[in-house]
């Protein structure tokens, strides 16, 4: 029923100029080489892991990165690490699923997805590279050279991030001559795919490089490169070791289980599903918060999370791209009062940076970057009075709060721990403005 190439043609618009760029010659990568801006536009970077943009909000990866994508900001087409360069565009995975077939002892199946909160509308695609899944079991062959992109690392074992995405080109191996008694013997399975150097080694993907694609670069008929995704980084014996080539989850083989659950379970923009995507359902409650927030250069070390009165977290975002500023998508709210809280875990707030929040519009919150670990702001949608004591509710804190009433020497209370935090910022509102009050 389905053809058994699918092109991604939000991948065909051409929207920037091609750049220039030196190829560097020192060998990295396990035997990789910086990749020119605009090669992979597809690639997405995450933390610890990577994927491909198979559809403008649907990301392919790896089951065995786990949810480790789940509410992360994602650099879709990232070139330079953690950085927008060459037109790369952070986006948060908001839906995770993987393979309900996946093994972890055998790394069977190894997919999963994740639905983009917002949609690459604009893909940066100077060189028109296009991208097509694979679903032909014949593909690839042997003789085929296939490439592998990441940032993961450079040395077998020793973890290095490079700063720029590495590259290297693979010959395919076959499941036979993978599965030899002297090479995997038998551990490769029919949804599994090798690449790889067998008799010297020398060139393979590693640690960090998982969820990647690997891609079979063609043309087609009218001269334009169409990367087929034929695999996605899965598993190896160490790396780039002579008879052990890499080790990929076989694209082919999990066509169906993409294509049902891009379109009937994510609702996602593909033009491989054989109906367009539902209308999101709207925000009938009328309050739409945006939240939006600038980054420091280490935005690995932020998140937020936006709690409701009885303090169940109702978003949830961890942020990788730094010095970015990003418009989250529109979150839904029911009349009601929310707690917004940013969280920098190194403790210095985001140099430069900011967040603020808007309810249909107008500004509910607004903070600088200097917040040290954490800034906080309440607020409440339109309708909903706004409780005017204390400005800080201590919601999810309250046993702490009520703890520290009746106590002596309430200031030095406050630097204590409990569970590992300190109580002034388990209970900022009393602790850390004011000294100890009741907590609300
Ligand atoms: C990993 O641990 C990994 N040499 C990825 C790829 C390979 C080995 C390990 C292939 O993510």
């Amino acid at each position: 029923m389905w053809n058994s190439l699918v092109t991604i043609s939000v991948l065909s618009s051409v929207l920037a100029t091609a750049q220039a760029s030196p190829k560097d010659d020192v060998a990295r990568i396990i035997g990789g080489t910086d990749a020119a801006p605009g090669e992979y536009p597809y690639f997405v970077q995450g933390p610890g892991c990577s994927g491909a943009l198979i559809a403008p909000d649907i990301v392919l990866f790896a089951a065995h990165c786990e949810n480790l994508f789940l509410n992360q900001q994602l650099n879709v087409g990232g070139y330079r690490i953690d950085s927008d360069d060459a037109g790369a565009q952070p986006r948060f995975c908001d839906v995770w699923i993987s393979d309900d077939r996946f093994a972890a002892f055998s790394l069977n199946w190894d997919f999963a997805l994740c639905k983009l909160d917002k949609p690459i509308t604009s893909l940066e695609n100077p060189k028109n590279i296009g991208v097509a899944l694979n679903f032909d079991d014949t593909v690839p062959e042997v003789g085929n050279d296939l490439w592998v992109m990441g940032f993961g690392d450079t040395t077998p074992g020793i973890y290095s991030s490079p700063e720029i995405i590495q590259e290297v080109a693979v010959p395919y191996v076959t499941n036979e001559v993978c599965n030899d008694p002297f090479r995997y013997d038998g551990l490769i399975t029919d949804q599994m795919l090798c690449a790889g150097f067998t008799e010297v080694g020398g060139k393979d993907a590693c640690q960090g490089d998982s969820g990647g694609p690997i891609v079979l670069r063609t043309t087609d008929s009218s001269n334009k490169v169409v990367d087929e995704i034929v695999g996605v980084v899965s598993w190896g014996y160490g790396c780039a070791e002579a008879q052990f080539p890499g080790v990929y989850s076989r694209v082919s083989k999990g066509g169906d289980w993409i294509i049902d659950k891009t379109c009937n379970e994510l609702n996602g923009n593909a033009d491989f599903c054989p109906f367009p995507p539902q209308l999101e359902p709207e925000c009938l409650d009328g309050n739409e918060l945006i939240v939006t927030v600038k980054t420091d250069n280490k935005a690995k070390h932020t998140n937020w999370k936006l709690f409701d009165s009885s303090g169940n977290v109702l978003k949830r975002r961890k942020f990788m791209v730094n010095n970015f500023e990003y418009e989250h998508s529109p979150i839904c709210l029911k009349p009601g009062c929310y707690e917004f809280e940013i969280k920098d875990k190194k403790n210095n707030g985001i140099a430069g940076g900011f967040y603020k929040g808007e309810v249909n519009g107008e500004e509910v919150f607004f903070g600088d970057g200097n917040f040290g670990q954490f800034g906080r702001a309440s607020f409440c949608t339109d309708g909903t009075p706004q409780p005017t004591e204390p400005p800080l509710v201590c919601v999810d804190r309250k046993q702490f709060c009520s703890k520290l009433e009746n106590v002596k020497n309430k200031r030095r209370r406050c630097r204590k721990e409990r569970n590992g935090t300190k109580i002034f910022n388990l209970c900022n509102a009393t602790c850390a403005e004011v000294g100890v009050g009741p907590c609300a």
